[in-house]
């Protein structure tokens, strides 16, 4: 058994093939100005803090052969998997597939959209499209986790309390051993970051752990 040092209590899983490291919607739409974070009014410069910390955590996964998935929020260029209560909240002038600088806003394959170039995939790693908040939702995630036999789910990306923290309810739910990594996650508001850190780890892990990057590498060395 591998223990990772972590909060509530020490995280524990039987073998590294059972854990998967997922990097949630680290894309030019919520990172960069002119797309989907920007158009919200929130500011997305914010978010650039944690690259370092999941380029680590991808590093150290991709030299011991782990499974990493990505995942990226965008709807399809006919917007037909697209409710319009998503696409009309906010009232922002720039609506879901309005064309921006970068494209037409959260849309898959337009420019902004894509995963930023210091977290881009390699070539045979898994990238999930995702047209909601939640990774399982109307994808198949839960299928290529259990084809991999994975148990146990590390967290990073942003932003954490939407789809961050939507995903790992759902992966809770649906029976995976699920850690948040704190520094390798951000919010446009840091108060919502540090709520989310406070509520998943609260009532013994109601949702589950959480764990620094360090924490995790040194579990992994
Ligand atoms: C949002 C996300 N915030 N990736 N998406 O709309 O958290």
């Amino acid at each position: 058994m591998v223990t990772l040092s972590a909060q509530p209590y020490d995280y524990e899983f039987p073998t590294y093939d059972g854990v998967a490291l997922i990097i949630i919607d680290m894309q030019r739409d919520f990172l960069e100005p002119g797309g989907f974070g920007d158009a919200l009014g929130n500011d997305v410069s914010r978010l650039q803090a944690v690259v370092p910390a999941i380029q680590s955590l991808q590093q150290a996964f991709r030299d011991r052969n782990l499974l990493i998935i990505q995942t990226v929020e965008g709807h399809q260029p006919d917007l037909s998997d697209c409710p319009p209560s998503k696409r009309c909240r906010g009232q922002s002038a720039l609506k879901i597939g309005d064309p921006g600088p970068m494209g037409r806003i959260l849309v898959l394959g337009e420019p902004g959209n894509a995963i930023i170039p210091a977290l881009a995939p390699q070539p045979g790693e898994i990238v999930i499209e995702k047209p909601g908040k939640g990774a399982f939702y109307a994808t198949p995630l839960g299928g290529i986790l259990q084809e991999h036999g994975i148990t146990h789910l590390l967290f990073t990306g942003v932003t954490t309390e939407v789809c961050v923290q939507t995903t790992m309810r759902e992966a809770n739910d649906r029976g995976y051993e699920c850690l948040l990594v704190e520094d390798a996650t951000e919010s446009y508001f840091p108060e919502f970051k540090q709520a989310t850190l406070e509520m998943v780890r609260a009532q013994g892990a109601i949702v589950g752990w959480t764990a620094t990057t360090a924490q995790v590498l040194a579990a992994l060395a």
